[in-house]
């Protein structure tokens, strides 16, 4: 039997922590061999796409003894870089440790293998080596679709992609490398304001790279990646949905109204999904959860109180209602919690609000009685 510590407030903190861990371990992680000359723009790309240079917080563990290929992982990501390598000169050694990885962990877990290759070239160098193509050809031997980024290219005054660039990545393509799309990815990851443009190229990256990287990645490429959030959006709807359908059918068994608002496993595991998803930490996800939890269980109770009075005394009424309340409040609970996350991860809170968890909890209070109520609004009238 699980002794559930639910109190006024109805948060088991042990129990979300816990929830919270095996979720992130479920989603696993997606790792990019990322390959290009320095100052070519990785780490700028890096940040641009994960709000992070994770390359840049530590050495990274050598992938193997003695090998000179490194793995830095960070949550959901894995960035497998040649720091100091050159490629042409290298690429034997580069490619060969390589091989020993994807060997080594050809058998192992998904989260340890190396799901995608972005190649930086930077635009403006309008070189690309015959030696760069081996390369490319050798990474998309061992099985590893190949990105090809152009990096930091230029806009003209009129806001169109340089023809130069255009030409280059023309040549490139007319190569007919083994790359995905079979097409070059021209981005700039933080554009050059003074010039009048900004950063451009990184969702089509994005779109390459999800089109190319293995199916069981693709929720941990959504949870790392920052850039694109209607991604994380799309799959924490799928999270709420499931969750309220799960929600009803269990609210349509006799349970107390009393539990009607407390967090049941059903919304732990909504809510732990989708601060994985937008990667909000397991510390801030807890904290969060608190005021949430303390604020739903009031906005709940209270709601189910009012829909009493409207069936006095009939059970079966009572506990149709209460199918449709469990769903109502679940959604309600899944939309404030969606909202407070999607605006974290956008910087719409700022640390102030979030210190605050009076003023949070009125954000999500007030997300909370639209969501429920719009629910509640489409419930077939009780007879
Ligand atoms: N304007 C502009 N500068 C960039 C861009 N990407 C990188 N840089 C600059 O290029 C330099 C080298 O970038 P970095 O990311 O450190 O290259 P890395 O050696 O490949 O990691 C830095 O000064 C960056 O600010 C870009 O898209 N636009
Ligand atoms: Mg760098």
């Amino acid at each position: 039997m699980t002794t559930v510590t639910t109190g006024d407030d109805g948060f088991d903190r042990e129990r979300f922590e816990q929830e919270f861990a095996a979720e992130a371990r479920k989603i696993g992680r997606i790792n990019i061999a990322l390959f290009g000359k320095t100052g070519v723009g990785k780490s700028t790309l890096l940040n641009a796409v994960f709000g992070k240079d994770v390359t840049a917080t530590g050495s990274g563990a050598p992938v193997t003894r003695g090998s000179r290929l490194h793995i830095h992982k960070d949550g959901f990501l894995g960035i497998i870089d040649n720091e100091g390598l050159e490629i042409g000169k290298d690429s034997a050694d580069i490619l060969g440790d390589l091989r020993d990885l994807i060997e080594v962990n050809r058998a192992g877990a998904l989260a340890d293998q190396v799901h995608l290759a972005w190649y930086c070239v930077r635009a403006n160098d309008h070189r690309f080596e015959d030696t760069e193509a081996d390369f490319v050809r050798g990474l998309a031997e061992l099985g590893v679709p190949v990105v090809l980024v152009l990096t930091r290219a230029l806009k003209t005054p009129a806001g169109d992609i340089h023809p130069e660039t255009l030409e280059f990545a023309a040549y490139i393509e007319s190569l007919d490398l083994p790359i995905v799309d079979g097409r070059v990815v021209i981005t700039s990851a933080i554009g050059d304001p003074p010039m009048g443009f900004g950063e451009f190229g990184l969702q089509e990256l994005l779109d390459c790279s999800f089109r190319a990287a293995p199916d069981g990645v693709q929720v941990a490429f959504v949870a790392a990646q920052q850039y694109d959030l209607e991604r994380k959006a799309h799959e924490a709807r799928k999270a709420i949905a499931a969750a309220v359908t799960a929600a009803t059918a269990a609210g349509a068994t006799p349970i107390p109204f009393s539990d009607a608002a407390v967090l049941v496993p059903i919304q732990i595991a909504m809510m732990v999904r989708i601060a994985n998803l937008y990667d909000l930490g397991l510390q801030r996800s807890t904290a969060l959860a608190i005021t949430a939890t303390t604020f739903a269980t009031q906005a709940g109770r209270s709601l189910v109180t009012g829909l009493m009075k409207f069936v006095p005394g009939v059970n079966v009424a009572a506990m149709a209602i209460s199918a449709g309340v469990a769903g109502a409040i679940t959604y309600g609970m899944g939309e404030a919690w969606h909202l407070i996350s999607r605006r974290i991860a956008s910087g719409e809170l700022d640390a102030a609000i979030l210190a605050d968890s009076e003023q949070l909890g009125r954000v999500f209070l007030e997300e909370f009685k639209r969501a429920s109520a719009s629910k509640l609004g489409k419930l077939p009238p009780s007879s």
